[in-house]
């Protein structure tokens, strides 16, 4: 028998509101141990230590994680595949992998205890949001080597909701599941969803009217203004989820009701913000890179992982009362970073930007060229079919506005281009909104 707990209380949750001092502790003890089993067993670790004159024994307080080496990608991409585990294969029982934009893709390894981790964590997340025992939840993260899918469905199994393993894609079985099975929660990429929304009238179906109430929305950034506008149209609450598989997969942070930034399970994940260029830790809430150090992981133990990712850490206490500091909600990546005649643009702005402007529908692309050495950015975004109707003089007005807007946001003087709703190709997984043609 299924026990359903009364909305509000989730005793899954009781780790992430431990008293500070014994996080702490946890989070050293742990630390200490990662330390010393990637000493052991990860010749990379061990040698970057010595070129330091490091022993583990070094690692005294959590502060002393400064002291230890960064890892990045280039290293799980020159030690491919297996060079960064910390295990032998007769113990590790699940491999993932995730495509990097380069070459080989990187490759992630699970002990038993690793994939418990990890559904704790996925479990934790889904109480975060409100979901019990008693939920239906749609997995349309992908399943395969990407981590979406099978950290979902662990996480959802071991809360006691029933999961529908549905994976991505194939957006009218989608819909007609979400209402034949009476889906409550939804897992997928925001820009998925997106499609979702805008299939869901042609097919017949009305989600205001659906059991639907939550949607796990992450793998890919997204902004706050894309966040009003799909729980404006859909009526279910939309939260942030954020992980990597490099850490764990899905897992590393997520949303409480607040909404007001994920939340770092730090019993298991120990978060850092550094400066891009100096390395050197930033203050309390400045924006810097994440920098993640798992404390628990078998397989493959990550030491102060550079993530590229951007964001500041809150120590200020949200109202949810749990101890885990929150991340800002991460727009942008250090490396999805373009330059265009000297200005730094990331597309999360320029989202933004579009988004700010009535008549815009959230689905845009931004294609780079270079003309006789020029770089030229056109961004396309589409409209709405009312303002598509219009007299050319509103759409001229309406162009001129959106320019207006990126450029005041951004600096940058773009080629705008207004197209037709479905102009813009949909993706499953994460959305593709840069195109650079100019090394072509
Ligand atoms: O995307 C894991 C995941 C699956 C997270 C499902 C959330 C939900 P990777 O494919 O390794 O793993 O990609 C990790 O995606 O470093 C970020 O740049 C980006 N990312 C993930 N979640 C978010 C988010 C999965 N909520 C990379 N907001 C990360 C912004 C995100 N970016």
């Amino acid at each position: 028998m299924k026990k359903i707990h009364p909305a509000g209380f989730n005793p899954v949750s009781a780790p992430d509101f431990l008293p500070l001092e014994r996080l702490q502790n946890l989070q050293l003890q742990r630390l200490q141990d990662m330390v010393q089993r990637a000493y052991d067993h990860v010749p990379l670790f061990r040698q970057r230590m010595q070129e330091r004159d490091l022993q583990p024994a070094d690692v005294r307080t959590l502060a002393d994680v400064t002291k230890l080496p960064f890892t990045v990608k280039t290293d799980l991409r020159d030690t491919y595949p297996f060079g960064l585990f910390a295990s032998p294969m007769r113990d590790i029982v699940r491999l993932h992998a995730s495509t990097g934009t380069t070459g080989k893709p990187i490759v992630v390894a699970y002990t038993k205890e690793d994939i418990g981790v990890w559904a704790n964590v996925m479990m934790r997340s889904f109480a975060a949001c409100g979901l019990h025992s008693g939920d239906v939840i749609q997995n349309a993260y992908g399943y395969g080597l990407f981590t979406g899918g099978l950290g979902a469905h662990y996480g959802g199994e071991a809360l006691g909701a029933t999961v529908i393993p549905i994976s991505g894609g194939n957006t009218q079985r989608q819909l007609m599941v979400m209402k034949d099975f009476g889906s409550t929660a939804i897992c997928c990429t925001p820009s998925y969803f997106l499609h979702i929304i805008e299939q869901a009238p042609e097919l017949g179906v009305n989600l205001k009217e659906l059991p639907l109430r939550v949607g796990v929305f992450g793998a890919e950034p997204w902004t706050e203004t894309m966040r009003r506008r799909i729980e404006a149209e859909s009526g279910l609450k939309a939260y942030d989820i954020y992980g990597l598989s490099e850490i764990i997969g899905p897992g590393v942070a997520m949303e409480c009701e607040c909404q007001a930034g994920p939340h770092i399970f730090e019993d298991w994940f120990f978060p850092e913000i550094i400066d891009l260029k100096t390395g050197k830790p930033v203050a309390d809430g400045e924006e810097g890179e994440l920098v993640l150090t798992t404390l628990g992981k078998q397989a493959m133990p990550m030491i102060r992982y550079r993530t590229r990712d951007i964001t500041a850490l809150t120590t200020e206490r949200c109202e949810c009362g749990r101890t885990l500091r929150r991340i800002q909600r991460i727009g942008r990546r250090s490396d999805d970073m373009f330059i265009i005649r000297g200005v730094n643009v990331y597309p999360s702005q320029i989202e933004t930007a579009l988004l700010k402007v009535e008549g815009t529908l959230p689905h845009y692309q931004i294609i780079l060229t270079r003309d006789k050495g020029l770089d030229e950015v056109e961004v396309q975004v589409e409209v709405t079919r009312e303002v598509f109707g219009d007299t050319v003089g509103v759409l001229e007005q309406l162009q001129r506005r959106l320019c207006q807007s990126v450029e005041t946001l951004t600096g940058l003087r773009v080629n705008l281009r207004m197209v037709q709703p479905q102009t813009i190709q949909r993706s499953e997984g994460k959305a593709k909104r840069v195109i650079d043609q100019r090394k072509m």
